[in-house]
């Protein structure tokens, strides 16, 4: 500890040079961390906060700096129990400070531990603890960590993309049966490199995108708001330990353009986007007309390639209306969901002229027509899943839900 302390002042003294920024940033670990999920279930977490007022976060706090910066990393663990560390997920940073245990050093209780590295290419990186991770990642250790251009202007990088806004969209899993104390309380005895946990077989329930799920994904900040021909870029990245199918509406013109912090050479235009656990990519939107829909995420399990479970973020691309205004009012109903063979599609007043029915992996299963604003009661046969049912009115989306076949 004394060491570290030491080598942080002599640092300081010789880190920055002309043109560079140092920038600190505290990470307070606890691992006696609440989230209530969207059904109204509260979990136990382990988290990073910023604040000794506030609970951790899932994911923990989007961290910043710019190309060239000095970062200076302040691990607090305030946690009883296992130790904690940050490893630099796709950061070029030192061993000494890339947080794997019996590489690097950890961080005990009332323990701080410093890491120092200058910020590399600007691009959207992890970080995470790496102590028994596979628990710890679960458990709610992890956050983004963003790099940008060196003077923070809105560019994928130097001499890249300029953007009007930036979007992160972190992907992760939630199986409460993980989150029991039973787990959490793990063995951590540092002096073995191979931890001996029991933990169930992983079968997550709930699917994140932000640390949100279902109606909570609903929220204006997690929406994507646009304009016509205006340049987003999206920052999607997967921390979870299933697969993500990203499904972008055609319009949007999403663009891949980066990964891994690093400038794709051939970016291609691209509605599908597969990224796997730890794996981040940049994506440019530029939307070529007003659209109400939403990016689908398909959870795909890397052993079965099923699809686990859909979440959809919402899209506006518009100048004129309220994103409020057009979420509140959801023109259709889907019940019962989950359901047999059997469910109704209720309308609020809104003429519709088709339902499509997909598979989760983005397969057409059924098309049936439809002539007025009824209730319409829907009987079909399929597979017990996850399917994604389009409303449209002459070919046009107007609606997006999700029907669980049980
Ligand atoms: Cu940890």
């Amino acid at each position: 500890m004394t060491r570290r302390i030491v080598l942080y002042f002599f640092l300081m003294s010789s880190f920055v040079s002309v043109g560079q920024q140092m920038v600190n940033h505290q990470l307070i670990a606890r691992n006696l961390g609440e989230k209530e999920m969207h059904d109204g279930i509260v979990l136990r977490t382990f988290g990073f906060a910023q604040s000794f007022s506030e609970q951790p976060s899932i994911p923990g706090p989007t961290l910043y700096a710019n190309e060239g910066d000095s970062v200076v990393l302040d691990l607090f663990n305030v946690s009883q129990g296992a130790p904690h560390t940050i490893h630099l997920h796709g950061l070029d940073v030192n061993q000494e400070n890339d947080g794997v245990p019996h590489l690097s050093f950890e961080v005990h209780h009332m323990e701080h531990g410093y890491y120092y590295f200058v910020a590399p290419h600007p691009g959207t990186y992890f970080y995470h603890c790496h102590v028994v991770s596979t628990i710890h990642v679960q458990a709610g250790m992890y956050g983004v960590f963003i790099v940008k251009p060196a003077d923070g202007s809105n560019i994928t990088w130097d001499g890249g993309h300029p953007y009007s806004q930036d979007k992160l969209y972190t992907m992760s899993e939630i199986d409460p049966l993980w989150h029991e104390d039973s787990v959490m309380e793990h063995d951590h005895d540092t002096t073995q490199t191979i931890h001996e946990v029991s933990i169930p077989e992983y079968h997550p329930s709930y699917f994140l995108v932000n640390g949100q799920s279902e109606q909570q994904l609903l929220e204006p900040d997690i929406a994507l708001q646009t304009a016509k021909e205006e340049v987003s870029f999206l920052r999607m990245a997967n921390i979870g330990y299933l697969a993500n199918r990203v499904t972008f509406p055609e319009e949007l013109n999403a663009k891949i353009i980066s990964t891994d912090g690093r400038p794709i050479v051939n970016p291609e235009i691209s509605d599908t986007l597969w990224i796997s656990p730890g794996e981040r990519y940049g994506v440019l939107i530029e939307p070529i007309v007003d659209l109400i829909d939403s990016i689908e995420i398909s959870y795909v399990n890397m052993n079965t390639l099923t699809s686990e479970d859909i979440q959809y973020v919402p899209v506006l691309v518009s100048g004129t209306n309220g994103l409020n205004e057009v979420l509140i009012k959801r023109p259709f109903e889907l019940y019962p969901n989950p359901s047999a063979d059997q469910f109704y599609i209720k309308s609020f007043g809104q003429a519709y002229d088709c339902i499509k029915i997909y598979d989760a992996m983005g397969r057409l299963v059924h098309i049936e027509n439809h002539d007025n604003t009824e209730k319409k009661s829907i009987n079909i046969n399929l597979a017990e899943g996850i399917y994604k049912v389009e409303i449209l009115l002459s070919q046009c989306v107007l609606d997006t839900l999700k029907w669980i076949k049980r």
